[in-house]
């Protein structure tokens, strides 16, 4: 369900995605009831190895990422989601003061915390329904003991390099004296970033085209869903998976009383999802005034956790 205010912002952000050369439109919006679950079958998929690999590494070497945290920590985990992958965490760390899972969707939210709140029944859970790239308020330490961050699923591959930076800029601040621990998805052969991307079952691409169908839903956006493609591929200069949203043919969509004209071959371009190495991704943390720590990685080097400690 969406609020009359986060409807009619989908609807401008829609209006000037349509508008603008190139046309794009931000990858929050895949995430409806729908695209969350398809995104939950994604991370399921043999070819998407990001979800598996960040969770083997989380259960094989939780006790030392717990050992940097330090004891009494207070854990805050951006963008939260379901709070599968803190649990390898909380197994080792010591005394936590509290974990704060911070989301913008506050039912899902809460829902997760009660789940995690039956698994760790003296853990004190403090959730904060908010954009943590914004500005936000988190809750006061109750005792000495360091703040430590939490973001994991390479979601900051969404991040332009302007937001990565402003988002580093902001956690460096708030987490000050403590540490980030920070997944990353690695640069590696194009072909296994294709395959991830372009699922035999086709689940990535219905995800894709599900910002279509959701803002007909919501919307009343008129198209013709036969009109468009999946289109995902690796921009190698920019080192980024690009998706896009391909006409097939020439057409017009109406969104509220306007015409938006493709031509085939014109795309909207739904999302950049940016892979790093190691050292570049620590060289751009140091700008921020993040200090270089331990580093674990699968032994394909596909993906990676970093910690990073704060100024
Ligand atoms: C949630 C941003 C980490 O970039 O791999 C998965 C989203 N898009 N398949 C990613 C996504 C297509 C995912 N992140």
């Amino acid at each position: 369900m969406l609020t009359l205010g986060a409807r009619t912002a989908f609807a401008a952000d829609l209006h000037s995605a349509l508008s603008q050369r190139p046309r794009s439109i931000s990858p929050k919006y895949f995430y409806d009831e729908i695209g969350s679950g398809l995104f939950e079958q994604i991370c399921e998929l043999p070819e998407y190895y990001p979800t598996r690999t960040e969770l083997a590494l989380l259960n094989r070497h939780g006790a030392e990422m717990a050992e940097c945290m330090g004891p009494g920590a207070q854990l805050i985990e951006y963008g939260a989601g379901a709070l599968r992958k803190v649990r390898p965490l909380l197994d080792h760390l010591v005394r936590p003061q509290a974990f704060v899972p911070v989301d913008i969707s506050g039912p899902h939210l809460l829902a997760a915390c009660a789940a995690l709140a039956r698994d760790y029944p003296h853990l004190h859970i403090a959730p904060l329904v908010a954009d943590f790239t914004q500005a936000h308020e988190l809750p006061t330490r109750t005792a000495p003991g360091r703040r430590v961050g939490f973001f994991p699923g390479s979601s900051i591959g969404n991040f332009a390099p302007a937001e990565v930076q402003s988002f580093l800029g902001m956690a460096a601040q708030e987490l000050r004296g403590g540490g980030l621990l920070i997944g990353i998805d690695l640069i590696k052969d194009p072909a296994v970033l294709h395959a991830a991307y372009n699922d035999a079952a086709g689940v990535t691409a219905a995800f894709n085209l599900n910002l279509l169908a959701r803002a007909r839903r919501e919307l009343g956006l008129q198209f013709d869903p036969e009109g468009f493609i999946h289109s995902a591929f690796y921009n190698a200069p920019l080192q980024r998976i690009e998706m896009h949203l391909l006409s097939r043919r020439a057409q017009v969509l109406h969104l509220g009383g306007e015409a938006y004209e493709f031509a085939a071959g014109e795309t909207l371009h739904t999302e950049n999802s940016c892979k790093y190495s190691v050292a570049g991704f620590q060289t751009v943390a140091a700008r921020a005034g993040f200090a270089a720590g331990p580093v674990w990685t699968d032994e394909n080097g596909w993906f990676a956790l970093l910690w990073l400690q704060a100024p």
